[in-house]
C-alpha cells in the first residue's frame, strides 16, 4: 500500500488519476490532494476521497473551501506556501506532480530532496531544471516515474535494455490542430481553433502546447534529461493517429514501440504501479478498427518551436528556461486573448536570443531569470 499525494488534482491529469487510485483501492491510500483555483471541485474531491490533506494554492478560495469541508476532518493548506509544504510531506511515498507550467518545478525538487518518488506529469521541472533534479535524484536515492505518454512508453521500451545499445529515441506526436494548415493562414489561428486537438483531451496550456508543437519541443527535453540520451539522438515522426506512444531504435536497426489507445490514464497508472502492469477497463486497442498509421516528418518551418527547442537544449544553461518560462507566458496571454498565435513562437525567439546567457545554473538563476523574463514582457506587451 503506497501512501500518495496528488498536486494539482483538479486538472485533466489529476482528476484522471483520482480515478486510478479509486480503482486501485488496494495499492494506494490517498492522503493529500492540491488544486489553483478551483475549490469546488476539490472540496467534491475531498469529501469522496477523504484525504488528511487539501491545499488550495490560491489564498483567496482558503475561506470557501474551509467553509464547505470544516477543519475536524482534513488538514487545509493554501497558497504558494501550503503547496510547497505539501510537496515537502514525507508521510507519503509518491507525488504525482500533475502542477500546469514553471509553477510545478519547486514543488518536484522539494519531494525529491523529501526522499519521496515522484511521478512526474509536469515537463516543465525537468525542462527548466533538468541537470538539478538529477543530481538531487541521485543524493536522495529518489526515483522519477514519467506520466507523459511518450516518455511512459520509452521508458517500456528501454526495460531490460542497454543504453549504450541505442540508436535513437524517436518521439512520435499527433502534429496537433494545425498539421495540415496553410503556414500563411497561422497568424489569424484563434483560441477556439488552438483548444481543438484531434486525439488528445487535456488541459488548456499543453493543447496550445501541442498546436504550436512547443509541447514536442519540450518533450525532447524532457527525454533527454530522463533517459540521458543526448538531443542528437532524439527525433521526432509525426503520427496523426496518436496510437504508437514513441518508439526506440536499437543499434541493429531493431525498434521497439509502444502502442495503446490515446488515453493518459494508462501512462498515469503505469508511473503509480510501476513495475506493475494492473488491470484498467475500457482500455483495449482494436488494431482491425484502426487499420492504418501513417507517419510523417515535422515541419520546422511551420512549427517554429520545436526548432526553438532543440536550439536551447543544444545551448544549454539559461536557454531552455527562458525558452519555458517565456512560452509559459506567452501561452496564458494567448489563453487570455492578449496576444495573436504567432506572438508565441516570435516573442520566444526574439527573448531567448535577446537575454543574457548564463551557462551553469542554479535554482537562484532559474528564479531571477523568471523575474527577469515577466518583466521583459511586461515592458513588451505593455502590461
Ligand atoms: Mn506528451
Amino acid at each position: 500500500m503506497k501512501n500518495i499525494i496528488i498536486l494539482g488534482s483538479t486538472g485533466s491529469i489529476g482528476t484522471q488519476a483520482l480515478e486510478v487510485v479509486n480503482n486501485l483501492k488496494e495499492e494506494f491510500n490517498l492522503i493529500g490532494i492540491s488544486a489553483n483555483t478551483n475549490f469546488n471541485l476539490l472540496a467534491q474531491q475531498a469529501k469522496k476521497y477523504n484525504p488528511k490533506y487539501v491545499c488550495i494554492s490560491d489564498e483567496n478560495h482558503r475561506k470557501s473551501l474551509i467553509e464547505i469541508l470544516g477543519t475536524n476532518n482534513y488538514q487545509i493548506l493554501s497558497g504558494r506556501s501550503g503547496l510547497l509544504e505539501l510537496s515537502k510531506n514525507n508521510e507519503s511515498d509518491i507525488i504525482l506532480n500533475a502542477l500546469v507550467g514553471s509553477e510545478g518545478m519547486e514543488p518536484t525538487i522539494n519531494a525529491i530532496k523529501s526522499g519521496i518518488n515522484v511521478a512526474l506529469s509536469n515537463k516543465e521541472s525537468l525542462v527548466m531544471a533538468g541537470e538539478i533534479i538529477k543530481q538531487e535524484l541521485k543524493n536522495n536515492n529518489v526515483s522519477l516515474y514519467p506520466v507523459d505518454s511518450e516518455h511512459s512508453a520509452i521508458w517500456q521500451c528501454l526495460k531490460g535494455e542497454n543504453l549504450s545499445q541505442i540508436n535513437k529515441i524517436i518521439l512520435t506526436g499527433s502534429g496537433g490542430p494545425f498539421r495540415t494548415k496553410d503556414i500563411n493562414e497561422f497568424e489569424n489561428i484563434t483560441k477556439g481553433e488552438a483548444l481543438k486537438h484531434p486525439n488528445w483531451s487535456m488541459g488548456n496550456k499543453i493543447t496550445i502546447d501541442s498546436s504550436t508543437m512547443m509541447n514536442k519541443g519540450l518533450e525532447v527535453i524532457e527525454a533527454h534529461w530522463l533517459f540521458n540520451i543526448p538531443v542528437d539522438k532524439i527525433s521526432i515522426v509525426i503520427h496523426p493517429e496518436s496510437i504508437i506512444h514513441s518508439m526506440v531504435e536499437f543499434a541493429d536497426g531493431s525498434i521497439k514501440a509502444q502502442l495503446g489507445i490515446p488515453s493518459m490514464k494508462i501512462p498515469i497508472q503505469y508511473a503509480l504501479t510501476y513495475p506493475k502492469h494492473l488491470p484498467l477497463s475500457g482500455m483495449t486497442l482494436d488494431l482491425v478498427k484502426v487499420k492504418t498509421l501513417n507517419f510523417e516528418e515535422p515541419n520546422l518551418v511551420k512549427f517554429k518551436c520545436i526548432d526553438l527547442a532543440y536550439q536551447s537544449i543544444d545551448k544549454g544553461g539559461s536557454w531552455p528556461v527562458i525558452l519555458n518560462i517565456s512560452n509559459d507566458i506567452l501561452v496564458r496571454k494567448f489563453l487570455n486573448n492578449k496576444i495573436n498565435y504567432l506572438d508565441i513562437p516570435n516573442t520566444i525567439e526574439e527573448i531567448l536570443n535577446k537575454h543574457e546567457f548564463i551557462n551553469q545554473i542554479n535554482l537562484d538563476d532559474i528564479n531571477y531569470l523568471m523575474d527577469w523574463t515577466k518583466k521583459y514582457m511586461e515592458q513588451k506587451f505593455n502590461d
